[in-house]
């Protein structure tokens, strides 16, 4: 059995997310994933619309993720790799380069990002959509529409 491992945030879990699942697990016949903890993500400077709970539990309901693990820290990859007995590292490759450190112990795969999507986009889209919104809320009705 070829075991896969990957981490991520996966806030407002989008079709990127699932696309990198996707593709992890067909590198493989097991994929585990890291989700990282609200704690680890205020380390990471990033701020999200869900709680780990949330987040953990949307993860562990995609049907090709065999198990959903709680990532803490930096520095917790090799003791997982070697727990999980994991084969092959997957990360998208804004991460490229990144955990290199791990060629020792596994396969390290980056794959291409699934373009136009984003948790930040998503965020960001959503507020400016509401911004135009209630801007055109207080827009007076133009009085000489025949409606
Ligand atoms: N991703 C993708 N395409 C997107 C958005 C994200 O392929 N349009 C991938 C990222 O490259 C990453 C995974 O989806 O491999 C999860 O992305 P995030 O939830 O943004 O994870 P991140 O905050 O980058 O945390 O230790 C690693 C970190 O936990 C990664």
């Amino acid at each position: 059995m070829k075991k896969v491992l990957t981490y991520g945030t996966f806030d407002l879990f989008h079709i990127g997310h699932l696309k990198i699942l996707e593709r992890a697990k067909s590198l493989g016949d097991y994929l585990v994933v890291g989700v990282s903890t609200d704690e680890f993500n205020a380390l990471k400077n990033k701020k999200c619309a869900l709680p780990y709970w949330q987040r953990i539990e949307i993860v562990r309901a995609i049907r090709f993720v065999d198990k959903a693990i709680p990532e803490t820290n930096w520095e917790q990859k090799i003791a997982d790799i070697k727990e999980n007995g994991i084969d092959i590292f997957v990360m998208g490759d804004d991460w490229v380069g990144r955990f290199d450190f791990l060629k020792p112990h596994c396969k390290v795969v980056y794959l291409p990002r699934t373009p136009d999507i984003s948790s930040t986009g998503i965020k960001t889209g959503l507020a400016a959509d509401k911004d135009n919104f209630s801007r055109a809320d207080r827009l007076p009705s133009p009085s000489f529409l025949p409606w």
